[in-house]
Parts: C-alpha cells; structure tokens; sequence
C-alpha cells in the first residue's frame, strides 16, 4: 500500500471524535485474545455486521445509513461458534444478534407475559424458542467464546476494527476477519461538521462528503497481516459484481471475496479467491446460506494455515 493511503488513514483517526469507553473496550479485546494462546488451540474469527451511520451534525439528530439488517453476521456467529470458533461480534446496535433470529420481533414484550404474581414467564407460544436462545447465548458468554463490541457509527466501527485487528496480530494465521457489514464509502469529517442541528428553511442544501480511507488495506497489510482475511461485497447490478469482486481481492490482497445480491443474498452467495470463484448455495435442508458459506471458509483458512500463510 501507498504513503499517501497510511497518511490518509492516520488522517482519519487522528480527527475522529474519541472513542467511549476505549480503555474498557482493549482491556476486553486483549484478554479475549488472550485466551486463545497458545497459537493452535481455539481459532478466533472477527465477524463484522450491521451498517455504518455517517453523522452529518456532532449533536447528531441526522445522519446517512448503510443497508444491513445484521442477518449474515449473526447466522455466521452460530455457525463459527458451532464450529469451535471464538467469536468477536462488531455489530451495529439495533441490528440482529445471534440466536435471536427466531424470535419476534419485539422479544422482550412478546416472548414474555405477567405470571399474576408481579413477575414474568416465557409466553407458552414461544417457549422453546426462548429457552434455546437464551441457553446458547449465555452459555457463549459464559465460557468466553463470545465478545459483542456494539457500534453505530462509522468512526466508532473503524476505531473497534482497528483495536480488535492490532490486538489479534499474535494469533497469525489462526485468526479470521469475516467483514460482512455494510461500511460507508464516504462521510464528514469530524472537524468540518457542524455542532448543532442543521436548520431548514434556506433552500437546498449542498453538502460535501469526504472519501473514506481504504481500510481494509491497512486491516490486510498492517493491522492484521497474517490473518486470513474475508471481504463481501454487495451489488444490486448483477452485471457489475463479480468484476467488483475480483477487483476487490486484488486491489486488498482478501483471501477470499464473498460476492452477493441484494435480492439472492439469502439463498446463494459467490466466493472469489486466488483458485477462482466458487457458487455457495443453500440446500432445501439448510435453514441459512451461512451454513456451507462458513463451512467453505473454514476449510480455505485451514489450507492457508497449513501451506504456512503461503497462499495469495
Ligand atoms: O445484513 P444482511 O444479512 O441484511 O446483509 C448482508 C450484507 C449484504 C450487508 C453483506 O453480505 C455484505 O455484502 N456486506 C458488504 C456490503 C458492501 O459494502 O458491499
């Protein structure tokens, strides 16, 4: 990667309004790290999810968003879990969670009901599903298989990404970036944005919006050089993504570039690494496209591995 790239980066965080809680946040990213030396016992996969906001004002009342509905990253957190993964969830606040996918959508207040004696039980409609989720989901956290670092906007998503991939440099090729959220291309700076609500009643209103860095370069060639590294990218113009893809793999150096369609993205997704593309479709028995996506990709990380990192 180019000087003028690193500088634009460094730009970039070097204006971005502080991170909250960003001591809390290492201090929790280096001991789950930490957890899973020595090298070669437990894999750890960072899985990405949700779309980024662009503020357009510091108080924030209005802001750009980025489509995701947190579904493929949730769906991939059970599957890698499954699989034996330790998983680092950066998700979109809002946005779906693991295995809370068959749940209504407002769990809280439909799952449960008054038990007339001031307190609550699971709704008998939804029971079991309740059980399951809550079990799966605390038993993840309990043996500290599970981190979730929630994020809303985009300065917020970098600056996680950036803590989780630096902190991750010890675990080499045994550990795996799966960035399936929806990152904005553009947004304002920090410091050319205004304080307060931007008023109405003037007329049209322009607005500049600044190019993002190419992180996923840093992520790939600095950050995290020895992880084995997993970009998607959404199309809506089939005509246009599997060129999109492959030149995102070149371009970023990606081990593998997971291709999708908005509309098929739940039914079948394109893969492009260094031995070509690979069609990953769900079978009538499988519940989500993740299942054999997930499978896939575990088993490229595991040649990655064994070829000794030689493999772009
Ligand atoms: O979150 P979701 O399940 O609704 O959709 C997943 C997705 C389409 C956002 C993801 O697969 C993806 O392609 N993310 C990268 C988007 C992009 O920036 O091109």
């Amino acid at each position: 990667m180019d000087a003028t790239e690193a500088q634009s980066a460094e730009a970039f965080f070097a204006s971005a309004p502080p991170l909250k809680d960003r001591e809390v946040i290492v201090a929790r990213v280096e001991e789950f790290v930490r957890r899973r030396l020595p090298i070669g016992g437990t894999r750890m996969v960072c899985i990405t999810s949700g779309g980024t906001t662009v503020p357009l004002e510091r108080k924030c009342v209005r802001f750009i968003d980025n489509f995701s509905s947190g579904h493929r990253g949730a769906a991939s957190t059970e599957c890698f879990l499954k699989a034996g993964y330790a998983v680092i969830f950066i998700n979109r606040r809002g946005s779906a969670q693991p295995f809370c996918r068959s749940l209504p959508e407002d769990p809280l207040l439909t799952c449960f009901e008054p038990d007339g004696n001031k307190g609550i039980q699971p709704d008998p409609k939804h029971a079991v599903v309740v059980q399951e989720a809550v079990t799966e989901y605390h038993s993840a956290l309990k043996t500290g298989y599970l981190l979730h670092l929630p994020y809303t906007t985009l300065f917020e998503y970098l600056e996680i990404l950036r803590i989780v991939s630096l902190s991750s440099q010890q675990l080499q090729r045994h550990c795996m970036f799966y960035l399936a959220a929806a990152v904005s291309d553009f947004y304002v700076p920090w410091n050319s944005m205004v304080e307060h609500k931007i008023q109405s009643g003037v007329g049209p209103m322009a607005m500049e919006l600044a190019q993002v860095p190419k992180m996923l370069m840093l992520l790939r060639h600095v950050w995290a050089p020895e992880a084995f590294c997993v970009s998607f990218k959404l199309e809506t113009d089939t005509n246009i993504l599997m060129k999109k893809a492959e030149a995102a793999r070149e371009r970023y150096g990606m081990h593998a570039v997971v291709a999708n369609e908005l509309e098929t993205r739940k039914q079948k997704v394109i893969v492009v690494t260094s031995e070509g593309q690979k069609l990953v479709e769900k079978d009538a028995f499988q519940a989500d496209v993740e299942i054999p996506l997930v499978n896939f990709l575990i088993a490229q990380q595991t040649s990655y591995i064994e070829a000794g990192g030689v493999y772009v």
